[in-house]
């Protein structure tokens, strides 16, 4: 057993924590207040490789192990979580997928593409009456001769509105019912027939976006069915998540750190009564209870992806890592704005952002409750 990171994972970590310092947090809060899509950032994290960092490097990308795309995750959340998401749903959702169960010419004609941030990508699940049902979808997909003919709509898209391309969850076969839904690739600006809805107004990530978007019989070349099998969609899409739920696992962690650090330097610095607030037992196990559950969930989440790393089953602990990672990044951010008083409470300081920001960990890409069903039924037996 060896918790070390190797010497390049290390490396990395700096780099990219040196990164984040300077490119990214002083930036932040403009990013939440003005609800600035950070595009900046991610230009400067496709520069440096990191929007490729899930794509071999026979196609472009920077083919990082899963420990090191976490620790990219969880500095470039503790930096900003607006960002973090924007490059997680790119890197995680949809290059991923491609990745993994991608056609030969799907991986040639989208992987250098959104391995050098000429393309940024979404994928599209979510609908109005399919969420935690995840194989209620009622995007429809027709085969007509060599093409598919594409309607329905999709809500909460991550980078919906500013994607080029999105990997989009329809059903080909409605009375199949999972075992009916397909995954299809589409380049945005090239398909008619795709178009871009209403733009969430959100509690938190308020620099990312998140769109509605709609199909009006947009034709797709049926080379865009990913993986080319009508029908396998659903399994793709469950293994999209347990890999993603890291990423969100972490993306906590990264919330969570960032908050802690923001408290400690605020108790040796804030004097009530005559004294440090770092002098209060009450503070003391403020701090204690915080750095001891970030490091609980950090061990979760790297475990997670140092058994993908492995090539092990890893959905249970993906789902307990996203499950722990996103109730860390509650109680940490809550107990950080606690600490500060009503500077919490204000927008001159971070934490109101880490509050509102932790929020969604506890949602998407599967909420607590379904976490949990997840855990239960791979503890009872399912095992994947
Ligand atoms: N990996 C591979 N296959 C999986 C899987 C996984 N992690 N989880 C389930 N499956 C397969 C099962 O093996 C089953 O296949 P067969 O019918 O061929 O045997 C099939 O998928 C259906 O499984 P199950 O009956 O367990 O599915 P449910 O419809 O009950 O849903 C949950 C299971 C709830 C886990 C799933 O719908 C889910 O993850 N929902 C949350 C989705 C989500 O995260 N939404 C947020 C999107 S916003 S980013």
């Amino acid at each position: 057993m060896d918790f070390n990171f190797t010497k390049k994972q290390h490396l990395l970590k700096q780099t990219i924590d040196e990164f984040c310092e300077k490119e990214i947090v002083p930036y932040a809060d403009d990013i939440d207040h003005e609800q600035i899509f950070p595009e900046k950032q991610i230009k400067l994290l496709s520069k440096m490789g990191i929007m490729g960092m899930s794509i071999p490097k026979e196609y472009g990308g920077a083919e990082l192990d899963n420990v090191s795309q976490t620790i990219i995750m969880e500095a470039v959340s503790k930096a900003c979580a607006s960002t973090s998401v924007t490059m997680g749903a790119h890197t995680s959702l949809t290059c991923f997928p491609l990745v993994a169960y991608g056609t030969k010419d799907q991986k040639q004609r989208f992987l250098p593409k959104l391995a050098s941030g000429e393309y940024l990508g979404a994928f599209a699940l979510t609908e109005p009456n399919a969420g935690s049902d995840a194989s209620n979808v009622e995007t429809t997909a027709v085969k007509d001769g060599d093409e598919y003919i594409i309607n329905g709509s999709k809500i909460f898209i991550t980078n919906g509105g500013k994607a080029d391309l999105i990997n989009i969850v329809a059903t080909t076969d409605k009375s199949k019912k999972h075992h009916g839904i397909s995954i299809f690739t589409v380049e945005t600006k090239k398909a008619k027939g795709f178009e871009i809805g209403k733009k969430e107004d959100k509690l938190g990530l308020r620099g990312s976006n998140t769109n509605e978007i709609i199909f009006k019989d947009m034709r797709l070349p049926k080379e865009n069915l990913v993986g080319g099998i009508e029908g396998m969609g659903f399994k793709i899409a469950m293994g999209v998540f347990d890999s993603g739920r890291i990423g969100i696992g972490v993306q906590g962690v990264g919330i969570a750190q960032a908050a802690f650090d923001k408290a400690l330097q605020y108790v040796n610095e804030r004097e009530q009564f005559g004294r440090k607030l770092a002098k209060f037992q009450a503070m003391q196990f403020y701090l204690a209870d915080m750095a001891t559950r970030i490091e609980a969930a950090r061990l979760l989440c790297y475990k997670a992806a140092f058994i993908k790393d492995q090539k092990k089953k890893y959905a249970q602990v993906a789902a307990m890592a996203k499950l722990y990672g996103s109730e860390v990044a509650m109680y940490c951010s809550r107990l950080s704005l606690q600490i500060h008083g009503g500077y919490g409470f204000i927008k001159d300081y971070p934490l109101e952002r880490f509050y509102r920001d932790a929020k969604i960990t506890e949602i998407y890409e599967g909420t607590s409750e379904i976490m949990k069903l997840v855990i239960a039924a791979n503890l009872l037996g399912k095992g994947f």
